[in-house]
């Protein structure tokens, strides 16, 4: 590590971006945390991906939780407040917010803060009677929750099968701070992606347009607009593929030559073919899900599938005194 890069980390004076990204792209194998992924362009770009054809996880869900939208309000008790961890453009959350009545508050929690915002203004407009609070935090860590709700009972929301991009001993410790957070005798509804036909796997992550490299090739872009990084963005490329033995896709971005990047100070040496690994998403079952989140401190009350058990909904309650 260069002088100035080991003075960034010892005296703080870097933001917790720069650190998390000189030390990923100085390990071996190379890797950058897939948090970063979602600033307002990145926020932009999922929500392309939402769209697409080859991506069947949110329509799948969408159609899912539309389904069973009375059940979902059977579990938000009178006066309380949703949480829901990695809210993005909350599009899912409307089929709850709209089919829950005595819902008093709902707080969107998430690290994208710009998105958020204009998100947040746009749902104040459709949603007046609604207390809406946003948190602009990173999830998986401690975070303070608004004064408002204090006193409210909660339930929790977690779509997307974001929780698909936690290593599986980081999701257990996430459905564990989950728990805190939302409190004895809380609802927990988690949206989990299943393992499939590894051709739909790949095609999700592969998408004809190219929207998914450009999300992927976005986390380059961010380290040259925020850390001055010097990446060609042209000599990498999106590479995502079915890990079977891991039960995951996994994207990486595949430099196309030998080359040295400057960043912060540093010089990044990349091999030919040489990969920097981005994400992860692991695709559950049925089984393997409830399990983990039973020895998290959830019991598993309920799972919705859509016909050809694609995604699948779980509802988790809270396991008293866990
Ligand atoms: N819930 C939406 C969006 C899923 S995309 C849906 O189901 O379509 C994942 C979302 O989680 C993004 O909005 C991203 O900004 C947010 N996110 C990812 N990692 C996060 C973290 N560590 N803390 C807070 N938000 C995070
Ligand atoms: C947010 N997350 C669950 C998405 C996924 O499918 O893992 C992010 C994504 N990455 C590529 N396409 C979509």
């Amino acid at each position: 590590m260069s002088v100035l890069a080991r003075k960034l980390v010892e005296h703080s004076e870097a933001n917790e971006f720069a650190i998390d990204v000189l030390s990923g792209l100085t390990a071996s194998p190379k890797r950058l945390p897939p948090k970063y992924f979602y600033d307002s362009v990145g926020s932009a770009l999922f929500e392309r991906i939402t769209e697409l054809p080859e991506y069947y996880p949110t329509r799948t869900e969408i159609g899912i939780l539309r389904e069973h939208a009375q059940d979902i309000a059977t579990l938000v008790p009178a006066g309380a407040a949703l949480i829901e961890f990695g809210s993005g453009s909350s599009t899912k959350t409307r089929i709850i917010l709209s089919a829950s009545p005595l819902l008093k508050a709902y707080v969107p929690v998430d690290i994208s803060a710009e998105f958020l915002r204009d998100q947040t203004a746009a749902l104040r407009r459709e949603y007046p009677a609604i207390a809406l609070l946003p948190v602009a935090a990173d999830f998986s860590r401690p975070f303070g929750l608004p004064p408002a709700i204090a006193k409210m009972p909660r339930a929790g929301f977690f779509p997307g099968s974001t929780i698909g991009n936690f290593e599986p001993h980081e999701a257990a410790a996430f459905l564990r701070h989950a728990g805190g957070i939302l409190g004895p005798g809380a609802s927990f509804i988690v949206g989990v992606d299943l393992v499939k036909d590894a051709q739909v796997l790949q095609r999700a992550y592969n998408d004809s347009a190219g929207v998914t490299a450009q999300f992927n090739l976005n986390l380059l872009a961010r380290i040259n607009r925020e850390l001055g990084g010097k990446f060609n963005l042209a000599c990498f490329e999106h590479h995502a593929f079915f890990n079977r033995e891991r039960s995951r896709i996994e994207m990486h971005l595949a430099s196309l030559k030998r080359q040295r990047v400057k960043l912060l100070g540093e010089c990044i040496e990349l091999r030919a073919g040489e990969t920097i690994h981005t994400e992860n998403s692991y695709k559950y079952s049925i089984e393997s899900f409830g399990a983990m989140a039973r020895g998290a401190g959830w019991t598993p009350t309920a799972v919705w599938t859509d016909a050809e058990s694609r995604f699948s909904v779980h509802v988790l309650r809270k396991q008293p005194g866990s």
